[in-house]
C-alpha cells in the first residue's frame, strides 16, 4: 500500500513529505493507521546528527496513537479496529528482563530495533524501490506504519488520538519517573532540573503521589509559570541566584531533596542533581538522554555518604501493563495533558514542529493526520 510520510533523507536537512511504499504486516506484526503523532526530543536529535547510531533515510517519529487496521499472523492480543500507542519499549512478558519483572527493558527485539528493521530483519517501508529505516521500532511520522504486535499498547476507545499521542512518551517518562522509578512516598520533597515536556509530567507525577515541596529548577524564567500550572511549588533560576545552585537548593528543601529529577540531558546539571540529593538517603533519577561521547562525574564522597544515582528509560513502565492505566488516569482527570499540547499542526507542518522545538516555543507539537 501506500502512505504519506516524513522522511529524513540525511541528517541536518529538513524533513521531506512523500508517499512511501508499505509492505502488509508479516507474522506477529500489526498495521496500524497512526492519527496523531508528538514531536519529541530525541527525534530532532537524531535529525541533527547528534545519536551516533541515526539511519539513513528513516521514518522518524516514535509518540503516537492510532488503530489497528490489520493483522499479521498469529497475532492474538489486538484486533483491527482496536485503538493503540505504538510502544518504542515493548513489552514481550517473556525476555529474562521482562520476567525478570526488575526492569521495562524487554530484549527480545532490541537488536533490529536499533538496527532500523522489523524482528525479520527487514523495512516495511520503500522509496522509489529503495528500503527506508524505521525508528525507534515506531516511525509514527506515517500515516501507516507498522509494529510488532508487542510494540503496541492497546488503549480505550474514548480517549483522543491527539492527546493520547503524547502517552507514547513524554507523559509516561516524567509521571512514570516519579513512580516507577523513584516509587516517591508522600510527603517528599522533590527537584526537577529542567521544565520542559519531560520535566512538567515529573512535576504532575510528584503532585498526583502527593509530593511536599516541588522545586523546579529552569535557565528559563518563562518556565515558572508553566511549572506552577502542574504544582510546582518553588522555582529557581540558576542564573538568578547570588553563589552556588547546589548550596541554594540544599537550603531551600533543608539539607536536600529527597528526589531529584535530570530532565535536561545535560551532564553538569546532572552532578548538580546527584549533589542536591539529602545526604542518606536522596535519590537521583536521570532521565534525560546526554549527547553521544558525555560523561558524568561526582566525588564518590557523594555516594558513600547515601545518595543514590539513577536513570530510567520511558519512566520505568511496562509498556502494554502500564500505559493503558496512564490513558485511564488521563480520562479520569487525575493527569492533565491538554495544556502541554501548545501546537497542533499538519503533516506538511511538521517541520515548524522542529523549529518550535529548537527556539523552546513549544512545550509538545502533535501533528494530526
Ligand atoms: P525540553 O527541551 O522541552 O526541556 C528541557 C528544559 O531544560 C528547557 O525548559 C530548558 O530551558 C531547560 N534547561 C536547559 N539547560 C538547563 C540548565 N542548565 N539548567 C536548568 N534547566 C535547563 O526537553 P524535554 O522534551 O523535556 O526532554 C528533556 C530530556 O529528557 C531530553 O534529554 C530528552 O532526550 C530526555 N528524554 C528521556 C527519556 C527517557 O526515557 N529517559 C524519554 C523522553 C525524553
Ligand atoms: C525518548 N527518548 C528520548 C526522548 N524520547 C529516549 C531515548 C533513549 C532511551 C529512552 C528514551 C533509551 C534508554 C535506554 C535505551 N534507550 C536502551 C534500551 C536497551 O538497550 O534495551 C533506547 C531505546 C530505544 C532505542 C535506542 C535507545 C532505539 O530504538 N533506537 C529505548
Ligand atoms: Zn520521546
Amino acid at each position: 500500500m501506500k502512505t504519506r510520510a516524513a522522511i529524513a533523507f540525511e541528517a541536518k536537512k529538513p524533513l521531506e513529505i512523500v508517499e512511501l511504499d508499505l509492505e502488509g504486516p508479516k507474522d506477529g506484526e500489526v498495521l496500524v493507521e497512526i492519527m496523531a503523532t508528538g514531536i519529541c526530543h530525541t527525534d530532532a536529535y537524531t535529525l541533527d546528527g547528534l545519536d551516533s547510531e541515526g539511519l539513513f533515510p528513516s521514518v522518524l517519529g516514535h509518540e503516537g496513537a492510532g488503530i489497528v487496521r490489520e493483522v499479521g499472523k498469529g497475532v492474538t492480543s489486538v484486533k483491527p479496529g482496536d485503538h493503540v500507542i505504538p510502544l518504542y519499549t515493548p513489552e514481550c512478558r517473556q525476555c529474562k528482563t521482562c520476567t525478570s519483572q526488575k526492569s521495562n527493558l524487554c530484549t527480545s527485539i532490541r537488536a533490529t530495533q536499533g538496527k532500523g528493521v522489523m524482528p525479520d530483519g527487514t523495512s516495511r517501508f520503500s522509496y522509489k524501490g529503495q528500503p527506508v529505516y524505521h525508528y525507534m521500532g515506531c516511525s509514527t511520522f506515517s500515516n501507516f506504519t507498522v509494529l510488532p504486535e508487542i510494540a503496541v499498547a492497546k488503549i480505550r476507545e474514548d480517549a483522543p488520538f491527539d492527546k493520547a499521542c503524547y502517552i507514547g512518551c513524554g507523559v509516561t517518562t516524567g509521571v512514570g519517573a516519579v513512580i516507577n522509578t523513584a516509587k516517591m512516598e508522600p510527603g517528599a520533597n522533590i527537584i526537577v532540573f529542567g521544565l520542559g515536556g519531560i520535566g512538567l509530567n515529573v512535576i504532575q507525577g510528584a503532585k498526583l503521589a502527593g509530593a511536599n515541596m516541588i522545586v523546579g529548577v529552569d535557565v528559563n524564567n518563562d518556565k515558572k509559570s508553566w511549572g506552577e500550572r502542574f504544582g510546582m511549588t518553588h522555582f529557581v533560576n540558576p542564573r538568578e541566584i547570588d553563589g552556588d545552585l547546589v548550596a541554594h537548593l540544599v537550603a531551600l528543601t533543608e539539607g536536600g531533596a529527597d528526589y531529584t529529577f535530570d530532565c535536561t540531558g545535560n551532564t553538569d546539571v546532572m552532578r548538580q542533581a546527584l549533589e542536591a540529593c539529602h545526604r542518606g538517603w536522596g535519590e537521583s533519577i536521570i532521565i534525560g538522554v546526554a549527547e553521544a561521547g558525555k560523561e558524568i562525574s561526582t566525588r564518590p564522597f557523594q555516594l558513600v555518604t547515601g545518595r543514590v544515582w539513577k536513570g530510567t528509560a520511558f519512566g520505568g513502565a511496562r509498556g502494554r501493563t502500564d500505559v493503558p492505566k496512564i490513558v485511564d488516569w488521563y480520562m479520569d482527570g487525575k493527569i492533565e495533558i491538554d495544556p502541554m499540547i501548545t501546537h497542533v499542526l499538519s503533516l506538511e507542518e511538521i517541520n515548524k514542529g522542529f523549529d518550535l522545538m529548537h527556539d523552546g516555543k513549544s512545550i509538545r507539537s502533535v501533528v494530526v493526520f
